[in-house]
């Protein structure tokens, strides 16, 4: 049975590719929902539905957890998924907040994500829940996903963007900052730049795949011995840009299948 991970697109294989390194021998199924991308913008209801399509396609291979690789989806969906499947629901959010609050020094940590992430709130709920006198300084960033989703990690006009999205957090004295969008660490050299040296970025990859592997061994589900899993990837838009992008950053070739949506 295979570990199955979905996100709005390319994002989840930030988290895909630490499972592969903390858990080799796990099979993983992955939809990037390319054709959609991004959910940043759009309404909750809008989220929660798409989300429940990925989770309904994915469901039919029978695997045995879900990871939610998507930091907007975990903030509206994860309940409500969590309510509909009998697997274990893993979300982003929790596991990068546990990661901040292990690492700062000085209780500042800033938040990085999309319109949808930021406004929902969930990540100072989460860290306020962990540490209630954390202070926390969150940014919306609406202009990182189409970035990432293009390919464009470095760039001139990445690095223009990033520095102007990330300039009103520059004086508030944080000493760690959340990635809390999965596509982000594709832009983790430049956001590094921009933010210094003092300042430790926290992406949830890490953290995620070690509670995924905390659950698989409480549950006695870890994969066993044997032969290399063969990874299983579905997006629903340009498969050559994701082919591309995911073949770069994992490393290795991929098996990839588009599925057609009737998109709205
Ligand atoms: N990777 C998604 C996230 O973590 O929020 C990006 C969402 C989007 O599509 N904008």
């Amino acid at each position: 049975q295979a570990i199955a991970v979905l996100d709005s697109g390319v994002g989840g294989l930030t988290v895909v590719k630490e499972v592969m390194r903390q858990l080799p021998r796990e099979k993983i199924l992955y939809f990037g929902d390319t054709a959609r991308t991004p959910y940043g913008p759009r309404p909750s209801e809008e989220i929660i539905k798409f989300t429940r399509e990925i989770v309904d396609y994915l469901s039919q291979f029978r695997p045995k957890m879900m990871v939610i690789a998507c930091n907007t989806a975990t903030a509206v969906a994860l309940e409500d998924i969590r309510s509909r499947l009998s697997i274990p629901v893993v979300g982003v959010i929790n596991p990068g907040a546990r990661a901040a609050i292990g690492k700062t020094k000085n209780g500042r940590i800033g938040v990085i994500g999309t319109e949808g992430t930021i406004k929902s709130g969930a990540y100072e709920q989460a860290l306020h829940r962990l540490s209630p006198h954390i202070d926390v300084v969150s940014q919306a960033c609406p202009a990182f996903v189409p970035l990432v989703e293009n390919g464009n990690f470095r760039s001139g006009e990445t690095e223009r963007v990033v520095r102007e999205n990330l300039l009103p957090l520059q004086s508030r004295r944080l000493d760690c900052l959340i990635l809390g969008c999965t596509h982000y660490p594709f832009l983790a050299e430049t956001i590094s730049e921009t933010m210094g040296p003092n300042v430790t970025l926290i992406s949830s990859a890490d953290e995620t795949a070690r509670e995924i592997s905390t659950i698989l061994h409480e549950n006695n589900q870890l994969a066993g011995s044997g032969m290399s899993p063969v990874h299983q990837f579905f997006c629903s838009g340009d498969t050559k840009k994701f082919q591309e992008i995911a073949q770069t950053w994992l490393g290795e070739q991929i098996r990839l299948t588009p599925v057609v949506w009737q998109v709205p």
